[in-house]
């Protein structure tokens, strides 16, 4: 199902994708500096997280996992404010949800994926003809939040798009231990479209997404994508993915790298990439220089915002931590 983008839209793909990378690999090494606690790479992702977003509204709403940093990219999210959750500074990240229509980071697996099931269907409600992307994994995928979500999605015909990337692996589970038959087929069962598409192949991806979209915004209901790409790097800064993985394996799908494969379709702009390139430098060392000036959050931030009326128990426990550390 390819969208025919002209060329100045793939360059454009291009452009967000090698960013994305670039900051990806500088996110691994601030995390290996102790800059960051830990940070999920998303390598070999770029096409399915760039394409789905770039073929989105601006008011088109996202709720994203701990790996979309692709997304984050193609949406103009700010990055310190994106990593911030990746050094412990703030839960969600620091950026503001609404300015981008980029919801805070979900680590709850599956968790968001009911949320952008509610705003889609608050948004309707407002009379709009936005739509919400919930992006998730193969794991993810195995969660009753997740089938709650598309069950609930089904019934409400909201104008949703359920994006599954399917890595091939939860932390060390390979997708063919979880998932006994196919992801996008379950789609019928809640009443609505699936299909299965090559995530590694951004035109594709895009062209995917924006029919989605425009079945949400006409009245058809949800679509659930299930893009088939490959989770290139460990799971997390935390995990070392050659305990439970051959380098067999991966070989298939570096060939298959989705940046490496637009380069080729854009083969002759040369110039483009060297200005792309130089680009994601300055990207990357500003994003550094803001990252180094982060400072830690009042610590009776950590009693804020979840209650209207904190119960009795957490006056005390902030009481108790006004005490003890009187000059955070
Ligand atoms: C509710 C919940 N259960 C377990 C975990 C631990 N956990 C973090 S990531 C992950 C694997 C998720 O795999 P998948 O959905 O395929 O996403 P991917 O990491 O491949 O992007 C698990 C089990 C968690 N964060 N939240
Ligand atoms: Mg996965």
């Amino acid at each position: 199902m390819a969208a025919e983008l002209d060329h100045d839209r793939l360059k454009d793909l291009y452009r967000l994708m090698a960013i994305t990378r670039r900051v990806d690999q500088e996110a691994v090494a601030l995390q290996r500096q102790g800059e960051l606690v830990a940070f999920p790479p998303l390598a070999g992702q770029e096409a399915a997280q760039v394409g789905s977003a770039a073929a989105l509204r601006p008011t088109d709403y996202i709720f994203p996992s701990y790996r979309e940093l692709g997304a984050a990219v193609a949406r103009g999210v700010d990055l310190a404010g994106y990593l911030q959750a990746y050094r412990g500074i703030w839960n969600g990240g620091m950026y503001d949800p609404e300015k981008h229509h980029f919801a805070p980071i979900a680590s709850s697996v599956g968790s968001h994926v009911l949320h952008a099931v509610g705003w889609a269907m608050g948004r309707r409600k407002d009379g709009a003809d936005d739509c919400a992307i919930a992006y998730f994994g193969d794991g993810a995928s195995s969660e009753g939040d997740v089938h709650e979500a598309m069950n609930f999605g089904g019934v409400f015909r909201a104008p949703v798009i359920f994006f599954v990337q399917n890595n091939r692996w939860a932390i060390s589970v390979p997708s063919e231990r979880q998932t006994a038959g196919e992801i996008w087929k379950r789609a019928e069962g809640y009443g609505f479209r699936g299909l299965r598409i090559d995530g590694n192949d951004v035109e594709e991806v895009f062209g995917a997404t924006a029919e989605a979209a425009e079945r949400a915004r006409s009245g058809g209901g949800p679509t659930l994508i299930e893009a088939m790409t490959y989770r290139l790097g460990a799971h997390s800064t935390a995990d070392d993915a050659t305990r439970y993985r051959d380098s067999a394996d991966v070989e298939p799908w570096t060939a298959k790298d989705p940046i490496e494969r637009l380069r080729r379709r854009l083969a002759g702009e040369a110039a483009f990439f060297d200005a792309v390139d130089e680009e994601a430098g300055s990207v990357v060392a500003e994003l550094r220089a803001s990252l180094a000036e982060t400072q830690p959050r009042p610590l009776k931030e950590m009693f804020d915002f979840v209650y209207a009326s904190p119960p009795a128990a957490l006056h005390v426990q902030r009481e108790l931590a006004a005490e003890q550390h009187a000059d955070d």
